[in-house]
């Protein structure tokens, strides 16, 4: 099947295919945002980055757990997933040998949720594997391309005049879609003045769950807009509502928060609840159930595309990776590391080009730098599992 993907099996004879884990490590980082962020939860200016790193065979693999510090895009937090890694996940990874993903993926499924905590260990354990099978990340999931089309994720802005000057400068630095935060009282009139100044680009907008189905009239309305997508109008568990709304908008719905597995993925579509789906690695619960929900949507012809939860250079280097996955067919929220920080934990940091693509890198492993030495002064919390 076209642009199915599986994890390529490791050469024999490069490594023995057990790989025994000598440790983890987690270090807490706050980074302060370029600017606040403001969505319909509220607005942030810093991220607690939570980095993850497993240590085996001499290697050091790393990954992200995209746990924000309030429950309110998902019911982990940063402390929730610390507690679980610490007292659980981790713990079950260091008891024996890990046999590939599938061994890692069933040692932690006893675990219910937390699937942003399960994730930064399973990125983790990927960096690991590729390093190990000595290719790149990409290479490892069986990714084509070599360069992934990117957009950009603008937060609820003071005004709307603010907003069209952000709608600007990312225009201007060649980034292919616009995505606008939404909520009530901040929608029709922004979107509104946004096409009208840009009647031809890539154009979205992402509620994050802020309306419920008796807003649905009034949605309705954004199909005057001809957007690429309504992402997540509304509440995070509803496949029914959204079924409904979807049923009488011309525009696609995109579920973003309702997707937290392959089972949700498969009822959504069932259910014909959206016709895109935003994949994020940190819902889901990591890369293989990444590559299900792929190969899912790649077989019923629905378009995916990567999503972003403001990470470090970490977090963002295992997306661009994912993103090259042919089936991820529209621009990811995978932007420059200078849109978010000052400075990021990798180097090179990630750029994006004036073509508004940013380059998959074929180096092995992560195909970035760690900046540990950064990563060290940064660190807030310091807790290792042996
Ligand atoms: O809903 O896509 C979202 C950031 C944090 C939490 C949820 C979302 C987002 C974004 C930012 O939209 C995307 C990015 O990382 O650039
Ligand atoms: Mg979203």
């Amino acid at each position: 099947m076209q642009g199915s993907s599986k994890i390529i099996e490791q050469q024999p004879e490069k490594r023995t295919t057990a790989m025994k884990i000598d440790g983890v490590e987690v270090r807490l980082i706050r980074l302060p945002l370029i600017e606040p962020f403001e969505t319909s939860f509220g607005k942030i200016d810093s991220r607690l980055i939570f980095l993850v790193c497993l240590e085996a065979e001499g290697l050091r693999g790393w990954g992200e757990v995209v746990a924000e510090e309030e429950p309110l895009y998902s019911y982990e937090t940063v402390n929730t997933a610390l507690h679980v890694i610490r007292d659980f996940l981790g713990p079950a990874l260091l008891t024996e040998p890990i046999h590939g993903i599938d061994d890692l993926v069933k040692r932690l499924s006893p675990f219910r949720g937390h699937n942003m905590a399960k994730a930064g260990l399973e990125l983790a354990y990927m960096d690991l594997l590729a390093q190990a099978s000595e290719q790149s990340l990409s290479a490892l999931i069986g990714g084509e391309l070599k360069r992934v089309a990117v957009g950009v994720s603008l937060g609820i802005q003071p005004t709307i005049s603010r907003l069209l000057e952000r709608v600007e400068k990312y225009l201007r630095l060649g980034y292919q879609r616009i995505k606008l935060k939404i909520k009530p009282g901040w929608d029709l009139d922004v979107v509104d003045e946004v096409r009208r100044k840009y009647p031809h680009i890539l154009l979205s907008v992402d509620a994050n769950a802020a309306y419920t189905f008796s807003d649905a009239d009034h949605l309705k309305m954004l199909d005057d807009f001809n957007l690429l997508m309504i992402e997540q109008p509304l509440q995070y568990d509803d496949l029914m509502d959204h079924a409904r709304l979807q049923e009488m908008m011309k525009t696609s719905l995109c579920l973003d928060e309702s997707i937290v597995n392959l089972r949700q993925a498969r009822m959504a579509l069932e259910l014909d609840s959206c016709r895109i789906i935003n994949i994020k690695v940190g819902r889901i619960g990591g890369y293989s159930e990444m590559l299900g929900i792929h190969d899912l949507c790649v077989a019923r012809n629905v378009p995916v595309w990567c999503g972003g939860m403001l990470e470090s250079g970490i977090g963002r280097a295992h997306n661009i990776a994912i993103a090259s996955l042919k089936g991820f067919s529209l621009p990811g929220d995978i932007s420059a590391s200078s849109r978010y920080f000052e400075r990021d934990v990798i180097s090179p940091e990630v750029t994006v080009d004036p073509d508004g693509t940013v380059a998959v890198p074929d180096r092995v492993g992560l195909g970035f730098d760690i900046d540990v030495d950064f990563i060290k002064h940064m660190t807030e919390t310091h807790v290792y599992i042996s």
